[in-house]
């Protein structure tokens, strides 16, 4: 085919092809008249397949011929794109209502998480009672998470927590937060009064028991810190946390890190000590465990039992969150559903 001829023909391609844009009437009919005029199957396609084929000296001549003409076709195209898009538009502006008094649609609205507010709340009871707030790590040894602690090797003590070994059982997940006890103990001397929040970890699961969970350890180590300090403590905090007519109970206990241990009830503050549904009838609902630190613990931070005494005490926060929020399902704290946490 000589030059003329292909000028010829692509030009009466590229008039028939702007035709039919211009008549496309939708912008389906705008993207099957592309197909049609630029897809692989379409007669400039084919026609650019055949370039190869052409003498050297004529290649530069068709290959401009051509050009032109896809780009007069892909001008056309898209100028009857834009025509279509400004009539829809102009069809919509006069035919849609757009009512501007209607409300706007509400950006939900963050919350603070219950665990993050019962935490927050215990910070603020201690630090007015004078106590400072310590972290710890969450990945510790055998000898701060029990030995110093006075749990003995074997002790069916250690059965009390089950615990997450890691490192081939070099570490631990710390089971409570008392090792927090044992790192301020060494790093400074009493007296100290420190509170120490954060999450533990036991193999441990049910509607009251997660494997991940929140306590604050709190102790205080002084001369001359008797029991009847603990439980003045102790009442200060309930009454802070619950109002004052909350009552507390303590009944004898074990951990092997205090001696006398207790067990601190509160009565319950669903039926004011009546019985109920949530303290099962008993009026009195468990929150904490305390005692005197146990002489032997001191001697492991190098601390002379006949100077220094203190008391120490821990509690779980989902426990008092799920008392306080009226939350029967630990499971709740921790699965973030939104509709659940919008409730507070
Ligand atoms: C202890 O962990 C002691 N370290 C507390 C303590 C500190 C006693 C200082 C004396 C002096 P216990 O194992 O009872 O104690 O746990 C304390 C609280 O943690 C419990 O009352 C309970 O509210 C909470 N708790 C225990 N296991 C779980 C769990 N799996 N999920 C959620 N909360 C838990």
């Amino acid at each position: 085919m000589n030059l003329q001829t292909l000028e010829e023909d692509v030009k009466a391609l590229a008039e028939e092809g702007v035709r039919q844009a211009r008549a496309a009437d939708c912008a389906e009919a705008v993207e099957r008249v592309r197909v049609a005029l630029l897809g692989r199957k379409s007669a400039l396609t084919s026609r650019m397949k055949e370039l190869g084929a052409l003498p050297a000296a004529d290649k530069p001549r068709a290959g401009a011929i051509l050009n032109a003409a896809r780009k007069a076709l892909e001008d056309a195209i898209a100028a009857r794109e834009a025509e279509l898009t400004a009539q829809a538009m102009g069809h919509a502006l006069q035919t849609e209502i757009f009512d501007m008094t209607l409300p706007g649609r509400p950006m939900g609205q963050g919350r603070y998480h219950p665990i993050g507010m019962v935490l927050d709340e215990l910070i603020e009871i201690f630090t007015g009672l004078g106590f400072a707030v310590e972290e710890g790590p969450e990945v510790e040894t055998d000898a701060y998470n029990f030995q110093m602690l006075n749990f003995p090797d074997e002790h069916p003590a250690r059965d009390m927590q089950d615990t997450f070994y890691v490192q081939n059982g070099a570490r631990l997940l710390r089971t409570h937060t008392s090792p927090v006890q044992i790192h301020a103990m060494l790093r400074r001397a009493p007296p100290l009064s420190i509170i120490a929040p954060g999450r533990v970890f036991r193999c441990d699961s049910d509607v009251t028991h997660s494997p991940v969970f929140h306590q604050v350890e709190g102790f205080h180590v002084d001369r001359n810190v008797n029991f009847g300090h603990l439980k003045g403590t102790l009442e200060l905090f309930v009454h802070r946390l619950y109002g004052p007519k909350t009552k507390i109970r303590l009944r004898p206990s074990f951990f092997p890190f205090t001696e006398p241990s207790a067990e601190v009830d509160v009565s319950c503050m669903f039926c004011g000590g009546a019985g109920c549904r949530v303290c099962k009838n008993s009026g009195w609902l468990e929150i904490l465990g305390a005692g005197m630190i146990d002489p032997n613990v001191l001697k492991s931070v190098n601390l002379d039992p006949e100077r220094w005494t203190g008391f120490a005490f821990g509690c779980g926060i989902e426990r008092i969150a799920m008392l306080k929020y009226g939350i029967d399902d630990i499971r709740l704290l921790f699965e973030n559903d939104p509709r659940f946490l919008e409730r507070f």
